[in-house]
């Protein structure tokens, strides 16, 4: 086969973010944009001495992926890659079905054309995750190298074929997203239980909101579980999500959060563009990721797959506390990591945890290593068949046994970045500690940085945490997933032990620290009458 060396510049916007390579899709669009990331993180990869023999390439089906696909087979046979594995002749997969396929065939790395929770289409976004030998995404040593090396990249290798040929080369093979994934879940979980809560009457509502998990939840809950048909909506994947923000929170997954607010099914739950978020709801009743994740430690043992127990779990910083308590009842090691999944991976391999989740809508465990929207609805599914309570009785008996963590996450969407970033350094640098302010008094104010236990790899500047002397705790990051101005997270949280205080809503309880966080980091100061795009 004749390979080419095509001449090429470098882009000066191919900084990796927390999941991958995120942009416009218009840039994503620009001439060689796609080829200098794909072939920068191929030379990293071949630099280091890591076989690339075997690849995968899937994605969540956004556009123009499809369009990529012949593009990036042809550099990976010209880069020396033996097989393509392609995810779906469509190329529509869940990135957790992405991350198994990788694992189960012992491929070597693979791309994941995504850009996860964001809009897509034209005038949306488009996404790389660069995925390792372990179906994880590349650690910060590996995406600082890429971002390196796209800084000085001055050719791309590709063949000289025709799309068409490429799509059929002998090296390429396609692979069925659903069935790998479908039989991975009903080994971990158990179906019968899940079917038999069905079959009892209860009723379900799951929305793909256009994107890539329709047809695997079709398979796994109609299928498999015997779920009616009309429960699974939104599940025909558009190449633009039909033009809704695929991010599953009460903001922008506010359809089916209304439904179930109303009383709508027994459970209620969503996914993202690629299928590695969820939102659980009960009926009238929301359950936070934060205590999302103190579930599903809490009654890990009725999950046939943790039968024989967690080594130990983790939680990303800005999550809430309320897993730490699950973890002190039964002995295991809680370990907090910036945010980020691919910060998991390594604890994971290392076994020190098989189970770990994320403030941010994600949890998942061991078995693959990205976050698996489809693996906590089961989850939640196994739990509710094998206990017959409701959502809500399983989330207030467990603050009830453990007291409850009052949390938020709220986020100023795409402001300006230059506001943003001197917020966030005006607070690195000053002295707060001891201070008064809006009725509080700082304990301690400390940047995050991060030593990986496993790896011994250091990450700084992971966020600002603030405590305050009455037990109130305050992160605060910049997004590292959006493609447009900055976004300022917060996340905050407060421990309640007075059982009569419980039903409070979050807004009205945590109202004066909502205050605090815009008095220390002066949001109205800085942006006017501003209100949180998304809260959560
Ligand atoms: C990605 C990472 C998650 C992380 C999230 C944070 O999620 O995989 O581990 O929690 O970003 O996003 P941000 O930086 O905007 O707060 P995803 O679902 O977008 O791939």
């Amino acid at each position: 086969m004749n390979i080419k060396e095509v001449a090429t510049k470098p882009f000066d916007n191919q900084k990796p973010g927390t999941g991958g390579l995120r942009q416009r899709t218009k840039i994503f669009m620009e001439p060689n944009f796609l080829e200098n990331f794909i072939q920068a993180s191929l030379n990293v990869r071949i630099a280091s001495g890591d076989k690339i023999d075997t690849w995968v390439v899937g994605g969540d089906g956004r556009y123009p992926g499809i369009e990529f696909l012949p593009k990036i087979i042809k550099m990976l046979i010209a880069n020396g890659v033996k097989k393509v594995l392609v995810v779906g002749r469509e190329l529509v997969a869940p990135t957790p079905a992405i991350s198994n396929v990788i694992r189960k065939y012992k491929a070597d790395g693979g791309f994941i054309l995504s850009a996860s929770h964001n809009p897509a289409g034209i005038n949306g976004d488009f996404g790389v995750k660069v995925e390792m030998s372990n179906g994880g995404q590349a650690p910060e040593a590996v995406t600082n190298a890429i971002y390196e090396d796209t800084k000085k990249i001055a050719f791309y290798k590709t063949l000289d074929i025709s799309d068409d040929e490429a799509l059929n080369l002998a090296e390429v093979e396609y692979l069925d997203p659903i069935k790998d994934y479908a039989d991975l879940m009903q080994s971990m979980f158990d179906f019968d239980a899940i079917k038999g809560w069905f079959d009892a009457g209860n009723t379900f509502r799951f929305d793909a909101m256009n994107a890539s998990t329709g047809p695997v939840a079709v398979e796994i809950f109609v299928n498999r579980l015997g779920a009616k048909r009309e429960w699974i909506i939104n599940d025909k994947p558009l190449p633009d999500f039909g033009g809704v923000h695929p991010e599953p929170n009460p903001t922008y997954a506010k359809s089916i959060y209304d439904f179930m607010m109303e009383g709508g099914a027994d459970f209620g739950c969503a996914c993202d563009g690629d299928g590695d978020r969820n939102m659980i709801l009960g009926r009238g009743f929301y359950v936070k990721p934060s205590d999302s994740l103190a579930i599903l430690t809490k009654y890990h043992k009725l999950i046939p797959y943790y039968r024989d127990g967690l080594t130990g779990v983790a939680r990303s910083i800005p999550t809430s506390s309320a897993v730490d308590l699950i973890a002190k009842d039964l002995g295991i090691d809680v370990y907090t990591t910036p945010t980020g999944w691919k910060f998991f991976a390594s604890l994971l391999d290392a076994n020190k945890i098989n189970l770990c989740g994320e403030e941010s809508f994600g949890q998942g465990g061991n078995y693959i290593r990205e976050k698996d929207g489809i693996f906590a609805i089961l989850f939640w599914l196994n739990i509710l068949s094998k206990t017959g309570k409701t959502v809500r009785e399983i989330v207030e008996e467990m603050w009830n046994e453990n007291g409850r963590y009052f949390y938020s996450q709220y986020s100023y969407e795409g402001v300006d970045k230059p506001k943003a970033e001197a917020i966030i350094e005006r607070m690195k640098a000053v002295d707060i500690d001891g201070g008064n302010f809006a009725g509080f008094t700082i304990k301690k104010k400390e940047v995050f940085n991060y030593v990986d236990p496993v790896s011994g790899e250091e990450s700084k500047n992971q966020g600002i945490q603030i405590f305050t002397t009455d037990g109130t705790r305050i992160f605060a990051r910049l997004s590292g997933t959006g493609t447009v101005g900055a976004t300022i997270r917060f996340y905050i949280e407060k421990f309640e032990k007075d059982k009569s205080k419980f039903n409070v809503p979050v807004m009205d309880y945590l109202a004066d620290v909502y205050k605090l966080v815009d008095e220390i980091f002066e949001i109205s100061k800085n942006f006017g009458d501003i209100k949180p795009s998304a809260i959560n």
